[in-house]
């Protein structure tokens, strides 16, 4: 593999990330300093647990089409069998997310954007999920420290998207051969900034924790639908659909 090979690539996923980014960061240095209230975050909190369950899953589903929409444009995605697309998508796009979210995150007091603007962990208190919350903060705060650029965040989300172990892949060669690549960019892209030379295997050392947190949030889903059956009827189509224990796709010829 060549090294205009490897820069076709990390163009490729960079571009697509920047895309499909909902903010830019010129976006979010404006936002930066728009904190909420002590009587909006007392508004929040004072919301009902279904109300705030909710608007949480609206937003992360708004969320995901935009990592479904950056899958796409990573090439190679779409020649994978739609099997397989469907379960990297299910599998990674939380991860995605809370990479994501290192963008809207603010180490520096703590806080992070949710509807414009910026608040800390207390905002989500009413979700009743206080481990679950407070453990996304903290992989907020470890994930900064290591200051990633737009270029190293597109191929860290690239290559995590790519992950050739998730149970039920058809062709994880396939896939595993698309991450080597990602990865190799990635490499790449941080020797050209002079970081530190370790800092792929740092950033890779966060992905256990945001296992975890993916694990704790269907644990909370699961939970939460046993309280409130009717409400998470009602939740987005695509965040059932993302998060469904059942390992089971609809047909939509049956629907
Ligand atoms: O660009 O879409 O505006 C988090 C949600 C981010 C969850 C969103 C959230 C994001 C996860 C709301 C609730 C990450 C941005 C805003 C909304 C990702 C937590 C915080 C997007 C990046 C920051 C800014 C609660 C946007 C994890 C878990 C959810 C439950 C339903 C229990």
């Amino acid at each position: 593999i060549s090294v205009l090979e490897i820069d076709r690539i990390a163009q490729n996923v960079v571009k697509s990330h920047l895309e499909t980014c909902q903010y830019t960061a010129e976006e979010l240095k404006h936002l930066a300093w728009s904190l909420y209230s002590p009587e909006e975050v007392r508004a929040l909190q004072s919301k009902s647990c279904e109300a705030m369950w909710q608007q949480c899953s609206l937003h992360i589903s708004n969320a995901i089409q935009y990592v479904v929409e950056f899958a796409k444009r990573i090439d190679g995605f779409m020649e994978l069998c739609q099997n397989d697309q469907i379960i990297l998508l299910k599998a990674g796009c939380l991860e995605v997310l809370l990479l994501r979210m290192i963008r809207a995150f603010n180490p520096l007091n703590n806080t992070v954007l949710f509807e414009g603007k910026f608040g800390g962990v207390q905002m989500f208190k009413a979700l009743g999920c206080d481990d679950l919350i407070s453990a996304v903060f903290e992989l907020g705060r470890t994930l900064c420290r290591l200051q990633l650029s737009d270029e190293e965040l597109a191929l860290f989300t690239a290559a995590v998207l790519l992950s050739p172990d998730r149970p039920w892949l058809t062709e994880s060669k396939k896939v595993q051969k698309l991450q080597d690549k990602i990865y190799m960019a990635l490499q790449h892209e941080i020797q050209k900034k002079h970081s530190a030379e370790d800092k792929l295997s740092k950033m890779v050392s966060k992905l256990p924790l945001m296992k975890t947190i993916c694990n704790l949030h269907l644990d909370k889903l699961e939970f939460f639908r046993l309280l409130h059956p009717e409400t998470a009827m009602n939740f987005p189509p695509l965040y059932k659909e993302v998060f469904n224990s059942e390992l089971q796709y609809s047909d939509p010829r049956e629907s």
